[in-house]
């Protein structure tokens, strides 16, 4: 996006923002990154999953994969706001569909980081508290919930996730599974665990055998970052 200095407005991701010559060009950069979305930084370093999830998949999961969603994410938002500015409703609707993919990507990858932790750092470690008291009720036990949660994930046909999430309106834990890259959110339920079973995200690995990736994976889940996710839903 080029921007001349000259105009006295300039419009970008729906912000206008008026007589910006009082902005210096330093500032002017700072603000039209602060409106970006960007990588998130990830919570340990490539290689602390191991041997769960190896530092190559890392890598490329999370500096190239995640890295393009949040790349792509930008650039259609930015002709999004390009077709808004222009009245072109026929751009904006077909610039939504890049925005509901790569703004997935960015919104389901940003969670999953977060949802694991190397068993240093708690992977793995059993739940505790409110959110073990309400697996138990409402999936009987812990067991049976990770039995249910992997067949349902390792069923996923083609790209996409499985999650479990909360039901506010039920107030209860739900499990469901998104195809490609749409967030939870569509189907009305807050993310607390997501697991990616795109094949990038084990292929290197595992080959075509999504169940041990998805059996090893219990392994590096880092229920303290769960729990936070549940007791924050539920208030
Ligand atoms: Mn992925």
């Amino acid at each position: 996006m080029t921007i001349s200095v000259h105009e006295k407005e300039f419009f970008f991701h729906g912000y206008v923002v008026q007589k910006f010559k009082t902005l210096s060009m330093i500032n002017l950069k700072r603000f039209m990154e602060d409106m970006m979305f960007k990588l998130p930084e990830l919570p340990y370093d490539f290689g602390d999953l191991e041997p769960v999830i190896s530092a190559e998949i890392m890598n490329l999961h999370y500096s190239k994969h995640h890295q393009t969603y949040v790349t792509n994410l930008n650039a259609a938002l930015e002709k999004y706001a390009q077709a808004e500015k222009d009245q072109d409703l026929s751009a904006m609707i077909a610039h939504q569909q890049a925005i509901r993919f790569n703004g997935g990507g960015h919104v389901n990858h940003s969670i999953f980081w977060t949802n694991l932790a190397p068993t240093s750092k708690g992977g793995g470690s059993a739940p505790t508290g409110e959110l073990s008291k309400e697996i138990q009720h409402c999936f009987g036990s812990f067991d049976t919930f990770v039995e249910k949660f992997s067949a349902l994930v390792v069923g996923v046909q083609g790209s996409g996730w499985g999650w479990l999430g909360y039901n506010k309106g039920e107030k209860k834990l739900q499990l469901a599974t998104c195809a490609n890259q749409d967030p939870l959110s569509t189907q009305g339920l807050v993310p607390l665990l997501g697991i990616d079973v795109w094949e990038h995200a084990y292929y290197l690995q595992y080959k075509n055998v999504r169940a041990e990736y998805v059996k090893n994976i219990w392994k590096i889940v880092a229920w303290k970052n769960i729990e936070e996710r549940y007791m924050k839903a539920k208030s």
